[in-house]
């Protein structure tokens, strides 16, 4: 059996999931009609503390649905250097939205918001206009780091003080909230826009929320259509979402424990392990003279999968599908290929 510490992206839908599809209310979404489409919404909104919420197909059609609608083509929008805006959406704020994207480096994936007033225009002929700021909570290239709301507030007010919208990709945010025993409410209220997905650590098969005000998601739903987003019965997508909202949150403090036993672990066997506040672990290679490729593929051979984030940086994941008894094979498997 592979030990799949990929991505928290790989966890499969509960049975309660797949019997909530089985058995939801469905309509033409795009006529508004879908009536489980309509509660996972306004669940989400909620949840979110924000007066309403779009169901979207994916999170990186969430964040580029919210750049497009917070911003017009030229406009400047600031990003951490290692956002997956930024990193890994392919070039999408470019491609779609026509903005010119200004990185700022955060420290643990949190920008410092003197850093971002530095980084917003003044008024000047020659300069684009900063329209939007975008945060990542949890930070996934900084390994899973948590920003707190304390953070946030202060970039959000440097934000608005000078017009400038805040959008949040909380991919995992609830993540966040749950390391922080915090509720999600005290981060969303430091944005105009989130994006959570529902298909990650919640494990839903497809899906994330885009959440705003009602004007907000209005024009959002009008991108969302633009881009091919509107689906029709996506009522038997949305059950499943219900549930990784309503059952699925607090158990990501399992994955959590798991994770910090993983890097304990690790860290005994003479890797360098990142801090780790959540269920995301960074190691370096260095320190056993592999690169990210090599100890990856020595670990593959032995059922055990992981990614590469750099050269010398691999992340492993832990989520619903990984047992104690998984981290302890994946530690087994780990000493044999140092010690071979
Ligand atoms: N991240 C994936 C990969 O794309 C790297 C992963 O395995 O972690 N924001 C953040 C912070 C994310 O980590 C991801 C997915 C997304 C957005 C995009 O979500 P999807 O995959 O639903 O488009």
């Amino acid at each position: 059996m592979l030990i799949d510490l990929r991505s928290d992206t790989v966890t499969k839908p509960t049975e309660a999931m797949i019997r909530a599809m089985a058995e939801a209310e469905v309509g033409d979404d795009v006529y508004g009609e879908d009536p489980t489409v309509n509660r996972l919404e306004s669940i989400a909104a909620e949840r979110l503390g924000k007066e309403a919420a779009l169901f979207v197909t994916s999170g990186t059609q969430g964040n580029q649905v919210a750049v497009l609608t917070h911003c017009v083509n030229g406009d400047e929008v600031i990003l951490e250097a290692d956002s997956h805006i930024f990193y890994y959406e392919g070039g999408a704020v470019a491609a779609l939205a026509g903005v010119q994207t200004r990185t700022v480096t955060g420290i643990r994936g949190a920008m410092q918001a003197r850093d971002v007033a530095i980084a917003i225009r003044g008024k000047n002929i020659h300069f684009p206009r900063t329209r939007l700021v975008c945060m990542e909570n949890t930070h996934n290239r900084a390994g899973g780091a948590v920003v707190s709301p304390e953070q946030m507030k202060e970039v959000y007010e440097i934000a608005n003080q000078n017009g400038v919208g805040v959008h949040l990709d909380g991919a995992r945010l609830f993540n966040a909230a749950v390391a922080l025993g915090r509720d999600v409410s005290e981060f969303t209220r430091w944005t105009d826009s989130v994006q959570v997905c529902l298909s990650k650590g919640l494990s839903a098969p497809v899906g994330s929320i885009l959440a705003g005000s009602r004007e907000f998601i209005e024009e959002a739903r009008w991108w969302r259509k633009k881009l091919g987003g509107g689906l029709r019965q996506a009522g038997y997508l949305a059950a499943p979402g219900i549930l990784a909202l309503t059952e699925m949150v607090e158990r990501l403090q399992e994955d959590h424990n798991r994770a910090q036993l993983l890097a304990e672990g690790l860290a005994k066997l003479s890797l360098e392990v990142l801090p780790v506040e959540t269920n995301i672990v960074l190691v370096r290679t260095e320190t056993v003279n592999l690169t990210a490729a090599e100890l990856l593929s020595r670990l593959a051979e032995k059922g055990v999968l992981a990614v590469d984030f750099d050269e010398h940086v691999v992340r492993f994941t832990t989520h619903r599908h990984i047992s104690d008894d998984d981290i302890i094979r994946t530690l087994q498997a780990v000493e044999a290929v140092l010690t071979a």
